[in-house]
């Protein structure tokens, strides 16, 4: 090993061990008496942007993560820093009366009351939730990882009569999404439509806690739907009706407005049209550190990973369109459906600009968005 590669291996391996023995805490410490944490460095050609607080109301209103800031590097997000897209009406009804009607063809329909859905409310495990408008205006912000209570959604419509053996196959969730004001961005009206097969084999619920406190008003509360693995767009908050429908029925308008996004060919018409809104494995960096280790200029880029819902093998990183992809070295893959953390030491040759671009070892499994260069991130190194 040349010098640079054991200074390139203690960095990464210093920085691991640390960052796994806090939990994922602020490493800016120095991990050891040879090498001391200098600043970060932050990514060029994103807008400034003001994170972890509301910006903007009703379906206009946005709260980032800070993914770049250390307490984003737990398993979860404090649910004050989870993601906000659309904020709670000042017109949401009470609580106290809060219903979910149920409804479909050739049953009485049924009002189901919150309380009926405590009383079933289980723990449905820590799942991430990524708005399929994430971009770099927010940084990537919105995105992130809560520990879920609810109730999944086949239970709920078998214990209302909705069995699996009724012809309609497709289930309409909607939530309340009116506003005092138009919007300038969205179309109110949120709904998606399903497979009956899509929310079994997805095991998608109605939530009623959030990090094991009642769901937030911008969170849905009273209750929303969580669908483990698709695009936020699906995960309706303020639900409040369920309605089975025809096999032939319309996409609803939040579906066409989402079709681009959640990469459907088309805006196709019809629900069944449709493929399942999921996120395809993807990874980004987060943050980068600059280092001194030893007596040498050294950067630390941290990422995440996201979206695989099976071991994806290994993941590689590139530099710039014409250097080669290399293996990332920090990387562990320990969840399927929360965020995995990396890291990367490296020390480039030439100050300059980087765009840094991330890919799966296994170049079999799909991973739509990520191929895109939708999360290609951009620095300037000024100092090696
Ligand atoms: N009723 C309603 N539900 C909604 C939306 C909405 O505008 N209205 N936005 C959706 C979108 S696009 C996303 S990304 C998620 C965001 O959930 P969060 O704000 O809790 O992070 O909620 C979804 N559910
Ligand atoms: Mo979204």
């Amino acid at each position: 090993m040349n010098r640079r590669e054991i200074l390139k291996g203690f960095l990464a391996a210093s920085l691991a061990s640390q960052i796994q023995s806090l939990g994922w805490q602020n490493p800016i410490q120095a991990p050891s008496a040879a090498s001391r944490f200098l600043t970060l460095v932050n990514f060029a050609d994103e807008p400034a942007y003001a994170m972890e607080t509301v910006i903007g109301s009703g379906l206009d209103g946005r709260l980032c993560t800070d993914l770049a800031a250390m307490e984003a590097y737990t398993r979860t997000t404090p649910t004050e820093k989870f993601y906000v897209r659309t904020c709670g009406s000042p017109l949401l009804p009470d609580a106290a009366s809060w219903r979910i009607r149920i409804r479909g063809p050739g049953v009485q329909p049924v009002n189901l009351s919150l309380n009926d859905l405590n009383k079933k409310a289980r723990s449905c495990g820590e799942h991430l939730m990524e708005c399929s408008g994430n971009s770099g205006v927010g940084h990537f912000g919105l995105i992130s990882v809560a520990q879920w209570e609810g109730v999944p959604l086949t239970d709920v419509l078998e214990r209302a009569g909705f069995g699996r053996n009724r012809p309609a196959k497709r289930v309409l969730v909607s939530g309340f999404d009116h506003y005092p004001a138009p919007s300038a961005t969205s179309t109110p009206g949120a709904s998606w439509i399903f497979s009956l097969a899509e929310l079994a084999a997805d095991q998608a619920f109605l939530a009623t806690t959030m990090n094991n406190e009642p769901l937030t008003r911008d969170h849905g509360d009273p209750v929303r739907l969580v669908v483990p693995g698709w695009y936020g767009c699906a995960c309706i908050k303020w639900v409040n009706e369920i309605a089975l429908v025809e096999d032939s029925a319309a996409a609803t308008s939040h579906m066409r407005e989402f079709a681009a996004r959640t990469h459907q060919a088309g805006v196709p018409r019809l629900a069944r049209e449709y493929e399942s809104a999921v996120i395809d494995p993807a990874a980004m960096p987060v943050r980068l550190e600059k280092w001194m280790a030893g007596d040498k200029i050294s950067y630390c880029v941290l990422g995440i990973l996201w979206g695989a819902s099976r071991p994806v093998g290994g993941l590689e990183i590139q530099f710039n369109p014409h250097q080669p992809f290399v293996a990332v070295d920090g990387f562990a893959q320990d969840k399927e459906d929360g965020w995995n953390f990396w890291t990367h030491a490296w020390t480039p040759s030439n100050p300059g600009r980087y765009t840094i671009r991330l890919r799966l070892k296994n170049r079999m499994i799909r991973t739509r968005r990520l191929d895109s260069g939708h999360y290609r991130r951009t620095v300037v190194i000024h100092e090696v």
